[in-house]
């Protein structure tokens, strides 16, 4: 699949546009190569046929709901089709058992609405939709879409899961303990009681979302819900080619994870926290045990509350490459807020975010900030640090910091508590303060180390070492 077949599929013409140039050329071989293990993996498979968008169960009527093959899949049963569960298998979308309302042959869009109880596998399963602008499985506001609860491998691929509505965790889908891949998806209009709006994954599980646009979640107004599009509370989360967007919850508008995350040629974008009273948490992503972001984009995302973070909030250090960060918004760290353990940020770019407050394009309170061949520019600042506000140690390598702003002090850059800086072969160029040190304001206690450190047309005082 071509990243312009995809576009088609969706219709959504705003993900390829929007998705770094990088990502299109690098997305056919990824897509090759993942397709490949699926056909291989396939081949032991058993089939189950679904020839019916009806939510029953009612045995012996030649008609195959979803629910029947994903309980004959759970149980290794015989469908109404003669077919039998055995070990894994995969569920297909097929014929036109429903006298012509629903067909599964055609190019017309169906809808599977469940009756108000949710999809629950418990046993290794992929289910194949025919594409997510011809499959819809609406969970019509009255439950979650689907359940997996499986120790195993469970795939989704090829649909669109919206209308689901759960009482806690994960409103369109829920994974517990096992591997859960959603593939080829749109996860669209689900609500969570709790955490989770789109996709909540927990007990160690394993999420991965690829080629999929998570999309319009909420996880409810309930103080303490988190991850308005994806949730996970451990084990291992993964985000590729995909989109996460306009997703909101109390805190954590897009990704809340406390699992391994990363996240590789995607989208997040316009995800909002929407709690300002207390902490909010990330507008973007918000991950406690680090994250990887390679190739990403993370860009017009808000919170308001009173830890930060507008894009992305970090602890447990991590890395970002090739991604830019653009057009956050937050009280302070509208780009990121780096929070705890080493982050290194190589060859991006981290512009045009604003903080109410401290640092524009980046707050660092802990651990290492070290940036190599970036730029971060026209970040601006209410108060100190427009492009970066930092009480920890800051490595800058390489690195253009240019036409920042910030209210009072240090346009480009802001230092203070024990920080130590090295500077190489760095430039802060035309960045502004309101009040003094328009390129650099350092006030920390630690030392500094600047070679080949270029300082110019910045406001006055260019430099200031307090
Ligand atoms: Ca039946
Ligand atoms: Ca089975
Ligand atoms: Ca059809």
């Amino acid at each position: 699949m071509t990243s312009h077949h995809f576009s088609r599929k969706f219709g959504l013409q705003f993900l390829t546009s929007l998705l770094p140039s990088k990502t299109q050329r690098r997305r056919k071989s990824a897509i090759r190569s993942a397709s490949v293990e699926a056909f291989e993996s396939r081949i032991l498979l058993t089939t189950l046929t679904v020839n019916s968008a009806a939510d029953n169960v009612i045995a012996n009527d030649g008609l195959v709901t979803l629910r029947e093959a994903i309980i004959a899949a759970n149980t290794d049963g015989i469908t109404d089709l003669g077919e039998t569960g055995s070990g894994a298998d995969e569920i297909v979308f097929r014929g036109d058992g429903t006298g012509g309302t629903t067909d599964f042959n055609d190019k017309t869009a169906d809808t599977i609405t469940l009756g108000g109880t949710e999809l629950e596998i418990a046993s290794d399963l992929i289910i194949n939709g025919r594409g997510a602008d011809l499959l819809t499985i609406d969970g019509n506001n009255s439950s979650r879409v689907f359940f997996a609860n499986s120790a195993g491998d469970v795939t989704i691929s090829g649909v669109t899961i919206t209308g689901g509505n759960a009482t806690n965790s994960g409103g369109g889908i829920l994974n517990q303990a096992g591997t859960l891949t959603v593939r080829d998806s749109v996860v669209t209009g689900n609500v969570a009681g709790n955490d989770g709006g789109g996709l909540y994954s927990q007990l160690s599980g394993t999420l991965h979302v690829e080629n999929s646009v998570i999309q319009n979640n909420n996880a409810g107004s309930g103080s303490g819900n988190v991850g308005g599009g994806i949730g996970a509370s451990s084990g291992t989360l993964t985000i590729s080619d995909s989109v996460v967007s306009g997703n909101t919850a109390y805190r954590t508008g897009g990704v809340f994870t406390y699992a391994q995350t990363t996240v590789i040629n995607s989208l997040i974008d316009n995800n909002m926290a929407t709690e300002t009273v207390g902490g909010g948490f990330a507008g973007g992503i918000n991950a406690g045990a680090g994250l990887t972001l390679i190739n990403s984009t993370v860009s017009n995302n808000s919170s308001f509350g009173t830890v930060g973070g507008g894009g992305i909030r970090v602890f447990g250090g991590g890395h970002i490459e090739n991604s830019t960060i653009s057009g956050n918004m937050a009280r302070f760290g509208a780009g990121i807020v780096h929070g705890s353990g080493d982050l290194t940020i190589v060859k991006s770019k981290i512009t045009g975010n604003i903080a109410d407050e401290d640092g524009g394009g980046i707050f660092s309170s802990s651990g290492t900030l070290h940036i190599t061949k970036s730029k971060i520019t026209d970040n601006s600042a209410a108060i100190n640090g427009g492009g970066i506000f930092s009480e920890t140690d800051l490595l800058l390598t390489k690195t253009k910091v240019l036409s920042n702003d910030a209210g009072n002090l240090g346009g480009g850059a802001f230092t203070t508590g024990t920080a130590n800086i090295s500077f190489t072969k760095t430039k802060f160029r035309k960045n502004i303060a309101g009040v003094n040190g328009g390129g650099l304001f350092f006030e920390s206690s630690g030392n500094f180390d600047l070679f080949k450190f270029k300082a110019k047309k910045n406001s006055e005082t260019q430099v200031v070492f307090t």
